[in-house]
């Protein structure tokens, strides 16, 4: 049973009214209960039965209407500041037991994740995942810092600050997704390449810039070597003297740590792209042997690469001023060199999540790539 205030004989009101309105008695024992709670359910019970609709608190509110003016003055005071500070406790106290209650939870369920895999354990590392790793800490090691940016962007973001205005092939080409327009903005598109995050990069923080934007692209296409959702990584650099020279050096390290081959035969061809004047393709000098593919000697050449000199217009459209500064920018797909780094033949086993072929072609979850520790196992 409450401790409850006795209210039986109180009908004839006045002076003698006090002792039933003991307000500080009251409050110190309410606020002893509330420090003395020990869960969340009993500080709630504790709640209603001071300041629920007929808690103590309440009652002895409801009984002020009966008393003389001057009383129900000094008796209200008296009450709000008890009703203030009990209400102040509960709050006070309910986020102690909250925390103590997450803190308690926190310790139950604690995860080491630093402990070896489970031996029946049968995750592996996608390639995909290896690859964006191996390509990241790379370009990490040479200064440059990751950015990120969403999968659905607006076309100006995604053509129109590339330098691709609206009629141009090059927005055919990408046999973009469009989705519904929301009314506001330019119209909506699945990113067709993670340039945009470049271009947002751009207008939010002040040059020298190294970025490498790795992340998720869509284009309508789907055969042997495309699939409508695909991997980049690009990259992107500033200063005011960065030049041809800076990019072809950056990719040439690139190249030789990610196949692991030391003056690896490079192949830079002209090219056309509408966000990079000049632009370049790179290839890199390999040999397809008894039907075996190998890379970083031979007669023959792969694609791996597009880069460029970014266009004076697309550091306009990205708050940069051209006179001052100048940059290079590179693009390659994750799909593309992993299939050519270990041997995958067909790119739609990429997707199927068939847990053979994640068997045969994933990684070891706890091999971090790095350049000191090794890319790959
Ligand atoms: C900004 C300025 C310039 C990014 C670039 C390429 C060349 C390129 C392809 C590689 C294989 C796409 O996945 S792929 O088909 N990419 O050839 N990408 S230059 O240029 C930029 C990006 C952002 C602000």
């Amino acid at each position: 049973m409450q401790d409850q205030i006795d209210t039986t004989k109180n009908d004839t009101l006045g002076a003698s009214a006090a002792a039933d309105f003991d307000v500080l008695t009251l409050e110190a024992k309410l606020l002893l209960k509330i420090e003395t709670a020990t869960d969340l359910g009993r500080l709630d019970a504790i709640r209603v039965d001071a300041l629920g609709r007929k808690g103590d608190i309440t009652g002895l509110m409801k009984r002020l209407r009966g008393l003389d003016p001057d009383r129900r003055r000094e008796m209200g005071r008296e009450l709000n500041s008890a009703k203030d500070s009990v209400r102040d406790a509960i709050e006070a106290k309910r986020a102690e037991l909250a925390r103590a209650e997450m803190d308690r939870r926190l310790e139950a369920e604690r995860v080491d994740i630093s402990l070896p895999p489970r031996p029946e354990a049968q995750g592996s590392v996608h390639p995909v995942s290896q690859v964006t790793e191996e390509v990241v800490a790379i370009f990490r090691e040479m200064g440059f810092a990751v950015a990120e940016g969403p999968d659905i962007e607006d076309d100006w973001l995604n053509f129109g600050a590339l330098n691709i205005p609206d009629e141009h092939p090059a927005r055919q080409e990408h046999d973009t997704f469009y989705l519904p327009a929301s009314g506001e903005g330019g119209r909506p598109v699945l990113r067709t390449h993670t340039s945009p995050v470049q271009i947002r990069h751009m207008l939010s923080s002040e040059p020298p810039i190294r970025i490498v934007a790795p992340g998720r692209t869509y284009r309508g296409d789907s055969d042997m070597t495309h699939t409508p959702m695909f991997h980049q990584v690009e990259g992107l650099a500033i200063d005011k003297s960065t030049h041809l020279g800076h990019l072809k050096g950056c990719l040439r390290d690139f190249v030789e740590a990610f196949f692991q081959v030391e003056k690896a035969p490079m192949r830079f061809r002209p090219s056309y792209f509408p966000f990079t004047a000049p632009s370049m393709e790179v290839d890199i000098g390999c040999s397809f042997e008894g039907g075996e593919l190998k890379i970083g000697a031979g007669d023959d050449w792969l694609e791996i690469l597009g880069s460029g000199m970014v266009h004076p217009n697309v550091l306009r459209n990205g708050g940069i001023d051209p006179d001052v500064w100048q940059g290079f920018a590179f693009g390659l797909g994750i799909d593309r060199l992993a299939m050519l780094k270990y041997g995958i033949p067909d790119l739609r086993g990429f997707f199927e999540a068939d847990l053979r072929w994640l068997r045969h072609y994933g990684f070891r979850a706890f091999d971090a790539p790095t350049l000191h520790g090794g890319l790959a196992r």
